[in-house]
């Protein structure tokens, strides 16, 4: 792999910009993996990164039926925090912000982290209560957050109507060092690292079955032909539900819609995130200076990957009271993707009744976030059985009634 550098764009200045490689080979299945990850998104990349780079496990496919990074992870708005109220969602969570911070170094992929800051808000006394009871919970999990008052609030986000009629802005749940990454950047940043590493990462490769002899995996069946495997790593978000049925099991997950729009881009006038959870919606402004702004999921099930403008009348209605300032602004554009939402809203990482598959699903509407320690956590799953960063997160949490509810960190109304 070419390393990345100022002195490698100055001499390839001078050279016309022919040299550069591609930045991950265009490869075909080979007939057998040790491993096989299904999903080319950010936590089915990170998987394979790591079960490279932490244990020398290289023989990966990584298949997608798409293009990789067009799922979620291209299509989410980037934000990033750990602010969590249970241990092991600090832990993860935490693992993953603390990656981000140093992910373009490593990666020698400039994946644009900007810890930014993220709050909050606090629009109800309910609220209040909650967001200080997990700044609580941060300090004894060694996660950076404050309470912050209303003046606080309005001094990191002059914009803000703090005095809104319906819900004055109360106080925030404030992480300093939360912010934002560019999405499609961390895609591609772990899949040139993946394919250094000599990993094959075969796109338009729909997995359409998966075999197994005598309750172990055996290997799946593609649109570009049988391939064979010691090990499978099923990461799909939303689709996660099908590949489980094609291995003979069920997920306690609900695959849903996830909206988002952009404005049309203005000069620079917020330099923070903002999540208002009650009014429900949230903002932040890009590096193009356009407004990025989400709301809830849809509120019933469904596969269709695009917006709706409904949304956009509610989410847009929700936020305008916050930030009088938006009702001027033309949209530009918006979109969707299909999240995989679990009943206590946190993650799956685990193995499943078929040996030799392993499952990683269920971040709903906040996995962004959490794709390098996910990564983390799954490939030490997948290479030693176990890791203390998924080990809560089995999906025998659901049948021993040990649930690991972040409903009210989830921050997205489902
Ligand atoms: P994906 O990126 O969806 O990747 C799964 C891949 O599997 C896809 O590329 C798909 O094509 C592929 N696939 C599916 N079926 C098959 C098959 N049969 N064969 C081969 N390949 C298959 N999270 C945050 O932390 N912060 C946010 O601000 C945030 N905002 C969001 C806003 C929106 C509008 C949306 C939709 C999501 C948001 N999220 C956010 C959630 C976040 O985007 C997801 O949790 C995360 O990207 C999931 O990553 P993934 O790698 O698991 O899934
Ligand atoms: O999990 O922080 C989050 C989030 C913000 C918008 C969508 N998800």
């Amino acid at each position: 792999m070419k390393r990345y550098s100022a002195f490698a764009i100055a001499k390839e200045a001078l050279n016309n910009h022919q040299g550069w490689k591609r930045a991950w080979a265009k490869a075909q299945p080979k007939r057998k993996y040790d491993v096989i990850v299904v999903g080319a998104g950010g936590h089915g990349l990170a998987t394979a990164y790591y079960l490279g780079k932490n244990f020398g496990i290289r023989n990966v496919a990584i298949l997608e039926k798409g293009w990789l990074g067009g799922g979620n992870t291209g299509r989410n708005t980037t934000i990033i925090r750990s602010n969590y109220l249970q241990d092991p969602s600090a832990a993860i969570y935490e693992k993953a912000r603390s990656l981000y911070e140093t992910m373009s170094q490593d990666l020698n992929y400039n994946v644009m982290f900007s810890p930014r800051g993220v709050m909050m808000l606090a629009q109800t006394e309910h609220e209040v209560r909650g967001y200080k009871r997990t700044a609580a919970a941060n300090a004894f999990q060694g996660v950076e957050t404050e309470f912050i008052g209303p003046a606080r609030v309005k001094e990191l986000c002059p914009i803000m109507n703090i005095e809104g009629p319906r819900y004055p802005v109360l106080g925030a749940l404030w992480q300093p060092r939360g912010g934002t990454a560019r999405h499609d950047a961390v895609a591609w940043g772990y899949a040139r690292a993946c394919s250094a590493m000599g990993m094959d990462i075969i796109q338009k490769c729909e997995v359409t079955g998966v075999r197994s002899e005598g309750g172990r995996v055996v290997g799946v069946d593609t649109t570009k032909g049988a391939i064979d495997c010691d090990k499978l790593a099923m990461v799909v978000a939303g689709h996660c539900s099908h590949l489980a049925e094609m291995a003979g099991f069920r997920l306690p997950v609900e695959s849903v819609a996830l909206q988002a729009l952009v404005s049309e881009p203005i000069k620079p006038c917020m330099d923070v995130v903002v999540m208002a959870n009650t009014v429900h919606g949230y903002m932040s402004q890009s590096d193009k200076g356009e407004m990025v702004i989400g709301g809830g999921t849809d509120a019933f099930n469904n596969y269709t990957q695009r917006g709706s403008f409904h949304h956009i009348e509610e989410t847009v209605r929700a936020l305008v009271e916050t930030f009088p300032m938006i009702s001027r602004l033309k949209m530009l554009r918006q979109w969707g993707g299909i999240v995989d939402v679990t009943g206590d809203r946190s993650p799956i990482l685990s193995k499943t009744p078929i040996e030799g598959i392993f499952v990683n699903c269920g971040w709903g509407t906040g996995g962004f976030k959490a794709i390098p320690g996910s990564g983390w956590g799954m490939a030490e799953l997948i290479a030693k059985g176990h890791s203390p960063l998924t080990d809560e997160f089995g999906l025998n949490r659901f049948t021993e009634g040990r649930f690991i509810d972040e409903s009210v960190a989830a921050g997205v109304a489902h």
